[in-house]
């Protein structure tokens, strides 16, 4: 992986450093908490941690304005809270409560915000990309100038369905920004065992979509290469590729042998290019904030994902009733 590109720290505002530092921060200890309760039992089926890729979601997010779209894999809570969906909500969906999402009947996987404009949570590896497509061409035929994020990872970049996309996006020039959450591996498979050439964004070349590739462990690159892409996006100009490289450190799921990578290899990404602690050298060397005012800011959180575990073991079990609700949709009107 490439060597951070250093931003001074004076170029970024110390209210802005600080907003991403809370809002990847806030992503980190909600998704501890979720790996914690998991652990104790609490949460049923697959759980999915985005721990080490924070940077990706809140930098894009901090380019998104209200109207604009997300969409992307299982891998989700990061999106859902970085769009401002409620952590109480989304923890006792993870937990099979009724205060979830989804009525506590779907889980990590199954849960969606018409007000925050998310659309899941797709256990379907690549799925989310041609409806992805398919809400840019909403915006389009309304005529606003909202854009879509459709995220997805290194192993969904080799599924047939991003391609047909792709083409169909550019033909119609649809603004959306196919986000590809290079973490560098699907499952147990590495890109260099799955993919012939390294670069992914450049098979966007064949369709004529314009693209690029980003430091996903600098949360300022990130935002950099959005507003290059959201631009592009609103001005009518179709799709654009963001190949955004990161790193997860935690197992594809909970239950994950990691077999195929050493605890070197983990250990050397968390020390040499954590994305929070990235930010954190940048608002104390700028001294822009005191180690007081970043413990602060954590303690604030903590309470935070603490309240939802709270929320999450208070609320109660759906009702065996709701078996039988939310199966077809009901007549609009
Ligand atoms: C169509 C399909 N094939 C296989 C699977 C099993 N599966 C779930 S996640 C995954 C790996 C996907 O990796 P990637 O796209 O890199 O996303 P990441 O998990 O790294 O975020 C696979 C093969 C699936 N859910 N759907
Ligand atoms: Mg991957």
């Amino acid at each position: 992986m490439a060597v951070r590109k250093s931003t001074t720290p004076t170029d970024v505002p110390a209210k802005v450093l600080t907003a991403y530092y809370r809002d990847m921060l806030m992503i980190r200890r909600f998704e501890e908490k979720a790996g914690q309760l998991y652990g104790m039992g609490l949460v049923g089926g697959f759980c999915h941690l985005y721990i080490g890729q924070e940077a990706v979601v809140v930098g894009l997010e901090a380019t998104a304005k209200e109207g604009d779209k997300r969409i992307t894999s299982y891998r989700d809570h990061g999106h859902m809270l970085a769009c401002g969906m409620d952590p109480n909500r989304v923890m006792a969906e993870l937990t099979g409560r009724a205060g979830g999402y989804s009525g506590g009947k779907g889980g990590s996987m199954h849960m969606f915000s018409k007000d925050k404009h998310f659309y899941g949570g797709h256990g379907i590896v690549g799925a989310q990309v041609p409806i992805g497509a398919g809400l840019a061409f909403a915006d389009k035929y309304k005529g606003n100038d909202n854009v879509t994020f459709a995220y997805f990872g290194d192993g969904a970049a080799n599924r047939g369905q991003v391609y047909e996309t792709y083409n169909m996006a550019n033909l119609w020039d649809l603004p959306v920004i196919f986000v590809i959450e290079n973490n560098q591996y699907a499952m147990g498979t590495s890109v260099s065992r799955s993919a012939h050439a390294p670069s992914l964004w450049e098979r966007g070349a064949a369709y004529g979509i314009k693209g690029e590739e980003v430091d996903g462990m600098d949360v300022l690159a990130v935002k950099a290469a959005g507003d290059k892409a959201v631009a592009h996006c609103r001005a009518g100009k179709g799709p654009y590729i963001l190949e955004v490289k990161t790193y997860r450190y935690r197992g594809h799921s909970m239950s994950d042998p990691a077999k195929y990578r050493t605890r070197e290899e983990v250990q050397k990404m968390r020390s040499e290019r954590d994305p929070i602690d990235h930010v954190r050298d940048l608002l104390l060397g700028g001294k822009h904030a005191s180690e007081e005012d970043l413990k602060a800011i954590d303690k604030e959180i903590k309470g935070i994902v603490n309240a939802s575990a709270e929320f999450a073991r208070e609320s109660p079990e759906p009702d065996a009733a709701a078996l039988w609700t939310d199966i077809t949709a009901e007549a609009q009107a």
